[in-house]
């Protein structure tokens, strides 16, 4: 990898791939809304709103890849999903075409896919269930990806990331905990992988709860290599056990599924 692209750099997983893909990448362009700091040695800092169709064009020129972590990571009100998210995924693939087919790495969600109960396991021919406005957007997001691998050959892997965090926060994410070691060795499979089409890929570690089939996706080579288990015993003495006919608790999505419209 020549230059690689991150957007959303100063949000958790953008910080995080900032420092472990120094060195992998040649050099790295890293941008966000938000400040950024100084740009390190072989970096360059842009600041610039995804929403903006003429700024994407100049971030994304130069590049070799992309990894889109930009947007709204949680719920939020419509307007703000349509800009950051629906608008901002739509430029940094247009960006890409018009720039002649730069691989791109979306960061999906579980969220596309929350409203499944979590006694079935997915692969990958499960239809989406969105379970929040974000998880539609990460839906469109998806689409998006297959729409621009079709028409103008663009590749892509859409990553539905379970929990990516350093530890798992509750019992929810001892199904749903994707290690950051893990995360980091997967963006590498992506980027190296010869040929990638449009993939779907979920994002999980070795955790013994599997909700998630990546049987379809194996052509990348990633095998996550930590597990949620080490976990286990403080989550459990910190997290009690709720009903199992709690909403929350039937999905997948969690509180995303439970919880009413975000605007109300
Ligand atoms: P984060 O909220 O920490 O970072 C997102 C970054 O995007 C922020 O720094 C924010 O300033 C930036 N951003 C928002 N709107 C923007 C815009 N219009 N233009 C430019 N930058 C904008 O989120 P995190 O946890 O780092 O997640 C990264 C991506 O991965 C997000 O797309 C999120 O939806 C997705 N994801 C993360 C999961 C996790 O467990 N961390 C789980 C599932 C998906
Ligand atoms: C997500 O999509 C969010 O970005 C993250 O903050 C967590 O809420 C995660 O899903 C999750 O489901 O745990």
């Amino acid at each position: 990898m020549e230059k690689v692209l991150i957007t959303g750099a100063a949000g958790g997983l953008g910080c995080l791939l900032r420092k472990e893909l120094k060195g992998w990448a040649k050099s790295m362009r890293v941008s966000d809304l938000a400040d950024l700091g100084a740009a390190a040695p072989d970096e360059e800092v842009v600041q610039c709103d995804l929403a903006d169709l003429d700024a994407v064009i100049k971030l994304v020129d130069g590049v070799d890849g992309i990894i889109h972590l930009g947007g709204k990571s949680i719920e939020g009100t419509f307007d703000n999903i349509i800009e950051s998210n629906i608008r901002g995924t739509y430029n940094i693939f247009e960006a890409s075409r018009q720039l002649g087919g730069k691989r791109i790495m979306f960061a999906s969600s579980n969220h596309a896919i929350g409203f499944h109960h979590r006694d079935r396991q997915l692969d990958g021919n499960t239809p989406q269930r969105p379970d929040s406005i974000y998880g539609l957007s990460k839906c469109f997001g998806e689409d998006l990806a297959r729409y621009y691998y079709d028409k103008f050959d663009i590749e892509s892997v859409s990553v539905r990331i379970g929990s990516c965090f350093p530890e798992p926060r509750d019992r929810r994410m001892l199904a749903t905990w994707l290690s950051p070691n893990d995360f980091v060795r997967l963006m590498k499979c992506i980027f190296e992988a010869t040929r990638v089409g449009a993939t779907m890929i979920y994002g999980a570690s070795n955790n013994r709860e599997q909700w998630w089939d990546n049987r379809h996706a194996a052509f990348l080579g990633w095998q996550p290599e930590d597990s949620s288990e080490v976990f286990r015993e403080k989550i459990e003495s910190t997290h009690p056990q709720p009903g199992w006919d709690e909403p929350a608790v039937r999905y997948q999505g969690g509180t995303y599924a439970s919880v009413g419209h975000f605007e109300d």
